[in-house]
């Protein structure tokens, strides 16, 4: 029972030793509550007390917790030691009594206070410490991965976590819907904390469902209808468990941001009604006016849905108003994948077979198959392998009628802007991506115009994750960008939107900057290397919708003789 550790954390916080008489009843309790089959929440002060294991003032507590939905005790001790104090806690070496005793002398109460004080030395003037221990828990800071100054993960981590977390609530019984808000949904590129939205008939059931899950490592806090955990070395999820009929507006609230929040607050205040995370109400009466649904409560703001993604009031609400936000981009409306690796070249994990399999499944009506080009050391193909592939892929078109198969390649840009293979070679293809692939360092000039001179260059349709940046690991190059886009816009050559999470490539301010001041085409693709991989399609959608990227602006929206057109076009 997640309270009941809640309660032990605290006690021995309160007590400042990690064994007393109280603590090793509530322990006893857990254990013996973990091994009795049926739900102590239901029980009556009497039932509990028969249970081999639970006294009377533990049963109390639980009593208290099942009414109540807190623990008095507990709601008070948070008052004087954050929740902070008790992820200290975990640290070894880090007892309660040094956790205290970090507060009462030095005023550190968070993983951020403690290391600014190893930094200064600080820990080591304290009783009972000394250099040794002081080195021992910096060490244990940087095993546990509690780094202070970089606390935000990788959307892609975050959005792994969150996904587990999801598959593992569904299985709960009563949970009827389970969604994830805050910045993940946003589609921010790193993520503070995980926020997890759930409908169920029993909030208790779903947050000790929460508690429990494999790889918490810390609770800091949980009730009958919400919760905070840490995962693993240092992420924090977010649980909240909200009635039905006010899902749109708990989601609405949590999705955030707080800036384009407070901006629809102010928007309901102007006309005579309050937005929170239960209801959109009029502000006399007190009576609903929408609750439901997002769409109802923009709807009652006078806006249409403004797509999570748009959500940080930078100027979405005003464009939504006046009919000139873009129609965010649905995932149905993509007739293809542009950027599709095989098991051709050494990176790709699925046979041709299976991608393409994979494509008819998920309905697509073209695609372009586009492995590596021979510069690329390790997973290029030479010429004669090319030709391989070509002539399966032209054995394997009859056995896929309803998709139009273009051979392409996926091109490196050379220090100078040359790409691969000899200008009759590449006439073979049918379509072709470049991608910077190397020289990260070059100057602005030189990048700017190693991306102009593949722009211009007939073979290429699409320039591939053109910063080339890996989110968390390395920047991407730096480019005059309104040159690019502007060369691009005239040539007709498209720039990839890469759906890949540890990518998003180009990012959103990019994007938004070229369909603000250019008529530059888009391409969303997958970059998948399995089959699997299409699925990512969806980031790569909602990175477009970041980027406020029109669906006519996205050349694999296009109907396929359009598109086929456009490919052509290009190529002659
Ligand atoms: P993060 O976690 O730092 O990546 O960013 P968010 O946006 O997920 O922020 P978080 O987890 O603190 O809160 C989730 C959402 O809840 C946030 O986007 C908006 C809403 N929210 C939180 N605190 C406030 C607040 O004080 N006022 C308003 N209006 N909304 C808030
Ligand atoms: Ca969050
Ligand atoms: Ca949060
Ligand atoms: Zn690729």
């Amino acid at each position: 029972m997640a309270a009941l550790r809640e309660l032990i954390s605290y006690t021995k916080l309160e007590d400042g030793k990690s064994q007393s008489f109280r603590t090793r009843a509530y322990e006893k309790a857990v254990d013996a509550i973990a091994s009795n089959a049926s739900r102590v929440c239901d029980m009556t002060l009497a039932e509990l007390t028969e249970i081999d294991g639970i006294g009377d003032s533990t049963a109390r507590k639980i009593l208290e917790f099942s009414s109540t939905g807190e623990i008095a005790k507990v709601e008070r001790l948070k008052d004087r030691f954050p929740p902070s104090m008790i992820e200290l806690m975990r640290i070894p070496g880090l007892g309660p009594k040094r956790v205290l005793l970090l507060q009462d002398s030095l005023q550190v109460v968070d993983v951020e206070g403690l290391t600014r004080a190893i930094e200064k030395q600080q820990l080591r003037t304290l009783p009972g410490l000394g250099e040794k221990s002081e080195e021992k828990i910096a060490q244990a800071i940087s095993l546990l991965g509690l780094h202070s100054d970089d606390s935000r993960m990788e959307i892609a981590d975050a959005m792994e976590t969150a996904h587990r977390v999801i598959s593992e609530l569904e299985s709960v019984d009563g949970v009827l819907t389970i969604e994830y808000a805050g910045s993940l949904r946003r589609l921010s590129e790193t993520i503070g904390d995980i926020d997890i939205l759930v409908t169920a008939d029993s909030g208790s059931l779903v947050v000790e469902a929460f508690v429990n899950l494999p790889g918490v490592t810390a609770i800091l806090g949980s009730g009958t209808t919400k919760a905070s955990i840490v995962m693993g070395d240092r992420v924090q999820v977010d649980l909240r468990v909200v009635p039905t009929e006010s899902l749109g507006a708990a989601l609405m609230y949590f999705t955030g941001s707080k800036a384009h929040n407070i901006a629809l607050r102010t928007r309901a205040i102007e006309r005579g009604m309050t937005l929170n995370e239960y209801s959109l109400s009029d502000v006399n009466s007190g009576d609903v006016v929408a609750a439901k649904t997002e769409a109802d409560i923009y709807a009652k703001l006078d806006l249409p849905w403004i797509a999570p993604e748009l959500r940080e009031d930078t100027g979405e609400i005003s464009a939504a108003e006046n009919g000139t936000l873009p129609a965010p981009i649905a995932q149905e409306e993509l007739r293809g994948d542009l950027h599709v690796h095989t098991s051709w070249s050494g990176d790709g994990r699925s046979s041709l077979h299976d991608m393409l399999d994979a494509a008819v499944e998920l309905g697509m009506e073209f695609i372009a198959i586009t492995d590596h080009a021979e510069d690329l050391v390790m997973n290029g193909l030479s010429e004669e392998r090319m030709l391989g592939q070509r002539r399966e892929i032209e054995s394997l078109r009859p056995s896929y009628p309803t998709l139009t198969i273009l051979h392409g390649a996926e091109l490196n840009i050379g220090r100078d802007g040359s790409i691969d293979y000899s200008p009759t070679f590449l006439d073979g293809f049918d379509f072709g991506v470049a991608s910077i692939h190397s020289y990260f360092e070059l100057s602005v000039a030189e990048q700017t115009e190693r991306l102009l001179a593949a722009i211009e260059n007939p073979a290429v349709n699409v320039i591939g994750h053109p910063s080339g940046r890996m989110l968390g690991k390395r920047g991407g190059i730096e480019f005059d960008a309104d040159a690019v886009f502007a060369a691009a816009s005239s040539s007709g050559t498209a720039l990839e939107i890469n759906s890949h999470l540890k990518r998003l490539d180009l990012s959103a301010p990019m994007l938004r900057r070229a369909v603000e001041t250019t008529d530059v085409l888009f391409a969303i693709s997958t970059d998948a290397h399995h089959v699997s991989a299409y699925n990512h399609q969806r980031w790569g959608v909602a990175q477009a919708r970041r980027g406020w990227v029109p669906s006519h602006r996205v050349v694999n929206c296009l109907q396929l003789d359009d598109f086929l057109a456009w490919v052509g076009e290009r190529r002659n």
